[in-house]
């Protein structure tokens, strides 16, 4: 199972990691996230505005309280059972930024479309 999970990071290949902020820029497609006793990391995404964006939430263990995943301003709310990926489309159609969280949001991370 660990070796699937590390297979898929590996197979994208579009996205950059700035070491330290916590902060990934995508330039095209789907990008990992995962839930784990510290949130969610990469807690900061940065994507082009008109760019198509797809997050895929695995939560990692039962230790934490992001269970599932909110989009406050696109009214999402999505469940994220233990190991399985949970797909969202972001729209990037306009430039603004995007708070993702857990559903007592405590655990705040964010999307900025630029
Ligand atoms: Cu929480």
């Amino acid at each position: 199972m660990r070796r699937l999970l590390m297979a898929l990071v590996l197979a994208v290949p579009l996205v950059a990691c700035k070491s330290g902020g916590g902060a990934a820029a995508v330039t095209g497609g789907k990008l990992q996230i995962t839930a784990d006793d510290k949130g969610f990391s990469p807690s900061s995404v940065e994507v082009k505005k008109g760019e198509p964006l797809e997050l895929v939430f695995t939560r990692t263990t039962e230790d934490t309280c992001a269970n599932e995943v909110v989009f406050p301003e696109l009214s999402v709310k999505k469940e994220l059972p233990l190991k399985q990926p949970v797909s969202v489309a972001v729209p990037t159609t306009e430039a603004r930024t995007l708070t993702f969280q857990c559903g007592m949001g405590m655990y705040k991370s964010k999307v900025v479309v630029q």
